[in-house]
């Protein structure tokens, strides 16, 4: 079965797309864990973080960026955000397709569950 997120990507399964370009695409999660709660992805499959390598970099850097200027953009700027990469069974991963969870607009707990 195809990647749900590469499904996403080419928009052969609707999501609600905030932001994308040539190589990032970030979406509304399906079941928001605050009240902003958007998954920024490379349109790129890799898996996890485990596969990034050094060709990886500059496409990693670019997600943080724009889980920065979306922030900005939605109004967090102030009050704050968290961008959370979930990796392996551990963090409960369950999208094999990396993505940062960029969650705002709610106080978040430290340390997370
Ligand atoms: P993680 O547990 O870190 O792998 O997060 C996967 C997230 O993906 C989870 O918060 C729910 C979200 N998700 C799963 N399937 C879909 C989908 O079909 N559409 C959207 N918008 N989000 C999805």
């Amino acid at each position: 079965m195809k990647c749900i997120f590469c499904s996403i990507a080419e928009k052969s399964i609707p999501a609600k797309v905030e932001y994308e370009d040539t190589e990032v695409v970030a979406f509304h999660d399906i079941n928001p864990q605050a009240p902003t709660h958007i998954l920024v992805i490379p349109r790129k499959h890799i898996a996890s973080l485990r596969d990034i390598s050094q060709a990886h970099v500059e496409l990693m850097g670019k997600l943080l960026k724009i889980s920065s200027e979306l922030a900005r953009k939605l109004g967090h700027e102030e009050r704050g955000y968290r961008v959370v990469i979930n990796t392996g069974p551990d963090a409960g991963q369950s999208v094999f397709h990396i993505h940062a969870h960029l969650l705002a607009g709610r106080s978040l707990g430290w340390p997370p569950g």
